[in-house]
């Protein structure tokens, strides 16, 4: 069966590269989530969009659902194929295609990495802004399927502002030219903005042409250690006042424990129970002076305990380091990862009651905070004990994601904040959209993908 449909799919589109070794299905069939066992069909490696359309269209004559597949950084198991799905991988669709130095645009090919994009923005004296730590293997297309947020959010926004156009193949393998990066175009439904954060569910998208900006000011670095969490907006809101904020990350000391076990440089004698990450524009002696006022206002009011500014763009980096490690220094524990947000004037009561919340509900598994405070986001590793079952573990904290879920719609939340909902947050999503709402979801869904063959299973059934 498996042979003959490849067979097929190879007839259908004459020269399309296609894998179906074991250990290409593992790889290819999973993302950075590890619960669920990676069982494509194959995998079709595509080089243009011809290629992607027929793909499409074979899989509707056939009715073979269909992963789309970037650098499978995902953490909601948004690029996993565990159902005999045709995974495409963008991996060959991967260059620059062109620069527009009046329009001050990148248009690329979905498989490119985000790093490479940056590099390719700073050839031309430009940036693209997005970014955060999965840069090196993550793809554009696939930050584009989950409107990627990262470590500079507070400064330039999320993925959705950089996008001045893009280039969908439909579920029905029709090719839709989506805003051809105008400014202004008043013409109706922004379509674009539909398939930015839809994970691959409308369609795949095969071009997206980025917005460009100046590069960013010389900044510095500041770790700040804190006393409690209860202080952490205070902190914020004296350096937001004062600086103009490139970022405002913060961390705990069990994240700063598990970061240091894998090789970071200690920042501070002592140990103390929060951290903050803030990079601020700098460089001229009026933000300097600023910096060290909000510094002075956090320590005099007992909100700071301890701090350190970069001295070098190498300090800076190892800073960095301390809040960008977090994730890869937690991955043995197979963590349970929440990705949550509210409203910033939100923050202080919800960090009230989900601490309160989290404590009585893992007494006995080790709770992982950080995350973006300054955007409202927070990421809430639950660490698998060694001696605990893994299924159980996950049954354990899915009841605690229900309850968490519950307080996110008391107070207006998102269930998931930039990590997408994937497998892993789709029972929850009625926290965060209502009914009525995810039924226009379903509709739109509908006419751009009617067989239902594109991700299916993710975001919502
Ligand atoms: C980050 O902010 C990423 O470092 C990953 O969004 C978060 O691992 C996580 O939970
Ligand atoms: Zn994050």
């Amino acid at each position: 069966m498996t042979d003959s449909r490849l067979q097929s799919l190879q007839q259908a589109v004459p020269g399309l590269r296609l894998k179906s070794d074991p250990a290409d299905l593992e790889h290819y069939g999973r993302d950075w989530t590890r619960r669920w066992t990676p069982a494509p069909l194959a995998i079709a490696l595509p080089a243009s969009i011809e290629e992607v359309q027929a793909i499409v269209r074979w899989a509707n004559q056939q009715q073979v659902a269909l992963v789309p597949s970037g650098g499978r950084t995902g953490l909601s198991g948004g690029a996993v194929a565990a159902n005999g799905e045709l995974v495409i991988s963008m991996e060959r669709m991967n260059k620059v295609l062109a620069f527009n130095a009046v329009d001050r645009t990148l248009t690329v090919q979905p498989g490119i990495a985000l790093e490479a994009v940056h590099n390719a923005a700073s050839e031309h004296g430009l940036a693209y802004p997005v970014d955060f730590a999965a840069r090196g293997s993550c793809s554009i297309g696939g930050n584009i399927a989950t409107n990627a947020g990262g470590i500079r959010v507070i400064r330039y926004g999320n993925t959705r502002e950089w996008i001045a156009g893009l280039k969908l193949v439909t579920g029905t393998g029709e090719l839709l030219d989506l805003n051809r990066a105008l400014i202004k175009n008043s013409s109706g439904y922004d379509l674009r903005h539909l398939v930015i954060a839809s994970e691959g569910t409308l369609g795949i998208v095969v071009e997206a042409t980025l917005r460009l900006t100046d590069p960013p000011s010389p900044s510095n670095v500041m770790l700040l250690a804190l006393p409690s969490f209860e202080v952490l907006m205070q902190v914020f809101a004296a350096f937001r006042e004062r600086l103009q904020l490139e970022a405002f990350e913060f961390f705990t000391d069990r994240a700063l424990h598990h970061v240091l076990a894998h090789g970071a440089q200690k920042p501070f004698d002592d140990v103390h129970p929060y951290y903050v990450v803030t990079e601020f524009a700098s460089g001229d002696e009026a933000s300097e002076a600023a910096a060290m006022a909000a510094f002075e206002t956090c320590m005099d009011n007992g909100w700071v305990s301890d701090g350190v500014i970069s001295q070098s763009d190498a300090q800076a980096a190892q800073l960095w380091r301390l809040r960008e490690g977090i994730t890869e220094s937690l991955a043995a524990y197979k963590p349970y990862k929440n990705d949550v947000s509210v409203r910033i004037s939100a923050m202080p009561a919800f960090l009230a009651e989900t601490q309160a919340l989290l404590g009585q509900a893992y007494p006995h598994f080790e709770v992982v905070w950080f995350g973006h405070i300054g955007d409202g986001n927070l990421h809430i590793n639950v660490l698998k004990p060694g001696d605990v079952d893994y299924p159980l573990f996950v049954q354990q904290c899915e009841h605690v994601t229900e309850l968490l879920a519950q307080a996110l719609q008391r107070c207006g939340g998102s269930i998931s904040a930039e990590h997408g909902i994937g497998l892993v947050k789709k029972g929850y999503l009625g926290s965060t959209r209502s009914d009525a709402e995810i039924a226009v979801m379903r509709g739109i869904r509908q006419v751009l993908d009617p067989n239902g063959l594109m991700n299916p299973g993710k975001l919502f059934d």
